[in-house]
């Protein structure tokens, strides 16, 4: 039998099991009050007494037999359960390991068997949580209060309060006190963090503005006493997607050391400080210019630098960590960005938390994950990051992904299950990060394909439609269900079309039934039922989720989805052949190609939707060498007509030039005009390539706001 117990204690011995007691004597030695506070809510009048199974607390300074002492591991946050069938003890580190222990206790209590022999755990990572550092609508007051809980249930201890978006942690207003309201709600936040013994840091990004002068380093300093009057005793301070002088990492060097000097070091109570450089992963790094070296050399040890690894958006393993390690003279702290969804915001990534290697405990300082907007979806891989980060050699991401399923949606866990499986990869996107998906179904969709373009009897053919079905039934359910209203307002719109896609592969399926049956009206039928299933899907895409990056909603979209759209267009091609028909097999794609020699840009997705070709604009900064451009190729005899886009700031316009030419070697600069810092052309003549190109003899950093072609 398993514990149920997340994250996976590291030891536990356990002899036999009996049934959970119910009644108690409590026996409480030196606990802080957070510990104390969990006791008393859980152990209430009803179920405590003069007898009844005892329940002994403490920590490694009380007075407890020495055989139990020296069980006790030696590590932060570590404690100690000895159980028998009368007795339980639990012994803590210190105050956060006790609470660890008693944590660990109301855990088992909560199953109806009770283990008996001991258990031995500590955590492997000295900082473990959360950062919310994503672009986007930042996450409500409500849903931090229960991010918070959940990360105390499972002995996360950070969360790294840094929504780019939240104008008071960024630009414009960084200076600038929280109006009262949300400085109350922070301030309740705070408490209800400490209520959970974890770590609220709160993180500054003091963006594209921040001057190295005096008034700005005062202002900073300001800044964090007022943040130290509602009670944080964490900081961190941001300076990744910058350009231009805030970049400097002496001057970077400088005023963290400043901030440690006369702030951290004075304040006694509060830790040391966290910071993300601006170039805060490999790909970025930039060899010549000794930045993450200077970091590593001028900064005062105790603070810690952020990491996302090789790429913006990677898992982390052993040689990630031998690199950034040795240029920043320290343990990096790695910022994990995952399941953040911030650059493909129709897809959810419900997956399994996985990837990042099993033996780097011991060369990170922290290790948080970056969420997606979603809160309450986002939990089922924080559950995962609390059992890695917890226990990295026990950890198995499939076993772990089937109890955090349980634990958002007790009741309707096997619904999520089907639901989440088909939602986990990301699609196409600029930081080609991808994710599994599907796992279980590919192989069968694959082989439902191989016989029926090899026009054999398909073998699977019952199977797929098992799988339709319960992607049918599993929509119903979760919409139907209670058991947690939080995470079905978040995944309400990807249910709805996940239902739908369901029911199009069943339409697809009876299309080829009634094929080899040779009835033309059913095929007719389902044919244009699945048109109209697409049609109501299509809908979906334009009104829910219209957020201005990647708009709609996306749903089984490396399996299922390809599956049907491949089933549909040969079964309706090979009809229209049997029966001299000509039903539509249009395929709604995409046939433009973005055009860049920019390699930052290289994977950058670009979308067409109402006649408008798109470039997905990327969240960060990106830099514009001479000679490099960014643009689009269009499919022969498409007819582009109006061109538009805004860069900023708006001063690099005068380095750039819009382009056109219909062979790729031949350019001619367009007539723009500007208006409220967008450009905008007219296309007058035939052209296949668009571009805008650095004609400028310095490297132009610029954040790509939009870029469109209005087609004919
Ligand atoms: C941002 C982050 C964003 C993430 C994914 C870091 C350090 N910064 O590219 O705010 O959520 O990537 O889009 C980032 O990761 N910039």
């Amino acid at each position: 039998q398993d514990l149920a117990i997340n994250p996976t204690p590291q030891q536990s011995v356990i002899s036999n099991y009996i049934d959970t007691p119910t009644q108690f004597k409590l026996k409480i030695k030196t606990v802080d009050k957070t510990t104390q506070n969990l006791l008393s809510n859980f152990f209430d009048e009803e179920i405590i007494g003069r007898k009844g199974y005892t329940v002994t607390v403490g920590d490694v300074n009380d007075r407890f037999h020495r055989k139990f002492l020296k069980k006790v591991p030696q590590h932060a946050e570590g404690y100690f359960i000895n159980s028998s069938n009368k007795k339980i003890t639990v012994i803590g580190r210190d105050a956060r390991g006790t609470y660890y222990g008693v944590r660990t206790l109301l855990a088992l209590l909560s199953s109806d068997k009770f283990p008996q022999g001991e258990i031995i755990d500590y955590p492997d990572v000295v900082a473990r949580g959360v950062v919310e550092g994503f672009y986007g609508t930042p996450w409500s007051f409500e849903h931090r209060m229960r991010q918070i809980d959940f990360y105390g249930e499972n002995k996360l201890n950070t969360y790294i309060y840094g929504p780019k978006d939240d104008p008071y942690h960024s630009s414009p207003n960084w200076r600038k006190p929280y109006p009262s309201e949300e400085a109350d709600q922070l301030k309740k936040l705070i408490d209800r963090a400490e209520l959970n013994h974890v770590d609220f840091v709160w993180a500054i990004h003091p963006r594209k503005d921040i001057k190295w002068n005096n008034d700005d380093r005062n202002a900073l300093l300001h800044k964090f006493e007022l943040m130290y009057d509602l009670g944080v005793r964490s900081y961190a301070i941001f300076f990744d997607d910058i350009s231009g002088e805030g970049t400097n990492p002496t001057q970077q060097a400088e005023l963290l050391n400043f901030l440690h000097n006369r702030f951290i070091t004075v304040k006694k109570d509060v830790k040391p400080l966290i910071m993300c450089p601006t170039e805060y992963n490999k790909g970025w790094s930039k060899p010549d210019g000794g930045y993450l070296e200077t970091l590593g050399k001028e900064l005062d040890p105790s603070i810690r630098i952020m990491w996302t690894g090789n790429t913006v958006v990677s898992d982390i393993d052993q040689e990630t960590m031998d690199w950034i390690n040795a240029k920043i003279q320290r343990e990096a702290f790695i910022w994990w960005n995952f399941p953040v969804s911030d650059y493909v915001r129709n897809h959810l990534l419900l997956g399994p938390t996985y990837g990042n290697g099993k033996d780097i405990a011991d060369d990170v300082s922290g290790f948080v994950a970056n969420p997606m907007e979603h809160a309450e979806a986002s939990k089922i891989a924080i559950y995962g990051v609390a059992d890695y980060t917890w226990n990295m050699a026990a950890y198995q991401p499939e076993k772990n992904w089937l109890k955090a399923l349980n634990v958002v949606m007790p009741e309707s866990h096997k619904a999520l299950e089907i639901f989440a499986s088909h939602n986990s990869d990301l699609g196409p996107n600029g930081h080609k990060y991808r994710r599994n998906e599907s796992v279980n179904f590919a192989p069968k969709a694959d082989a439902f394909l191989r016989d029926l373009e090899a026009n054999q009897n398909i073998e699977n053919f019952e199977t797929v439609q098992k799988e339709f079905q319960a992607m049918v039934e599993a929509s119903y359910i979760l919409l139907n269900s209670k058991d947690n209203p939080v995470l079905l307002d978040e995944i309400r719109p990807w249910v709805k079309q996940f239902q739908l896609l369901g029911q199009s592969g069943l339409a697809m399926l009876n299309m080829y039934t009634a094929l080899q049956d040779k009835q033309t009206d059913a095929f007719e039928r389902s044919y244009q039922a699945l048109k109209a299933i697409k049609a109501k899907m299509y809908a979906i895409d334009r009104t829910e989720n219209q957020n201005p990056y990647q708009p709609g909603i996306k749903t089984g979209t490396l399996v299922v989805s390809p599956l049907i759209d491949k089933g549909f267009l040969y079964l309706t091609k090979a009809y229209n052949q049997a029966f001299d028909k000509h039903l539509e097999v249009d395929a709604n794609y995409n046939p433009h190609l973005l055009f860049t020699n920019i390699e930052q840009l290289k994977n950058q997705p670009i979308t067409l939707r109402d006649r408008t070709l798109a470039l997905n604009p990327p969240l960060e900064v990106i830099s514009i060498a001479p000679h490099e451009y960014i643009g689009f190729e269009l499919l022969d005899d498409t007819h582009a007509h109006k061109i538009a886009y805004k860069l900023a700031p708006a001063k690099v316009y005068e380095h750039l030039t819009l382009e056109v030419s219909s062979n790729g070697t031949e350019w001619t600069s367009l007539k723009t005009e500007v208006k409220e810092d967008v450009v905008k052309a007219s296309v007058n003549s035939e052209v296949k390539f668009i571009r805008i190109i650095n004609t400028s003899a310095g490297i132009e950093e610029t954040k790509l706001e939009h870029f469109t072609v209005a087609l004919k």
